[in-house]
């Protein structure tokens, strides 16, 4: 069913604890964690608990999730004190975009110079 975890599902077996990873702040609906292969010195993903492809399709689903992952991302880039220098929030969707995990996912970025993108 839509939304629920999938078994092949990486970041649903972190939601769910079996896989480990170094959480960073968790709410009813998100899980915020390090990304294990950072790009930046503040790397991290925001999640939805719930189990969508993309973020397109959880915000199509659940909107009000979708608002919880870009408001988290917002306070973790706060506590993380990114929020000063500028960070970015970024949402692979799609093989050629670069996504690899099909479970909807922000990646917050931020203490290094960023390179303007668009
Ligand atoms: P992408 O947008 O789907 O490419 O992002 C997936 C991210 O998940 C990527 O940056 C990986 O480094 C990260 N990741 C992780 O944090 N922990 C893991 O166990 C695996 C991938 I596999």
């Amino acid at each position: 069913m839509a939304g629920e975890p999938q078994a092949d599902c990486l970041f649903c077996k972190i939601v769910a604890g079996e896989v480990p990873a170094t959480i960073v702040s968790e709410t009813e609906t998100t899980v915020a964690f390090r990304d294990i292969n950072p790009q930046a010195p503040t790397h991290i993903l925001v999640i939805p608990k719930v189990h969508y492809a993309n973020a397109l399709e959880l915000s199509a689903a659940e909107p009000a999730i979708a608002g919880d992952v870009l408001h988290q991302a917002g306070l973790v880039a706060a506590a993380e004190k990114v929020d000063e220098t500028g960070y970015r929030i970024v949402f692979n969707t799609g093989p050629g975009a670069g996504q690899t995990v099909f479970h909807a996912h922000a990646h917050l970025l931020g203490g290094r110079d960023l390179q303007r993108l668009v």
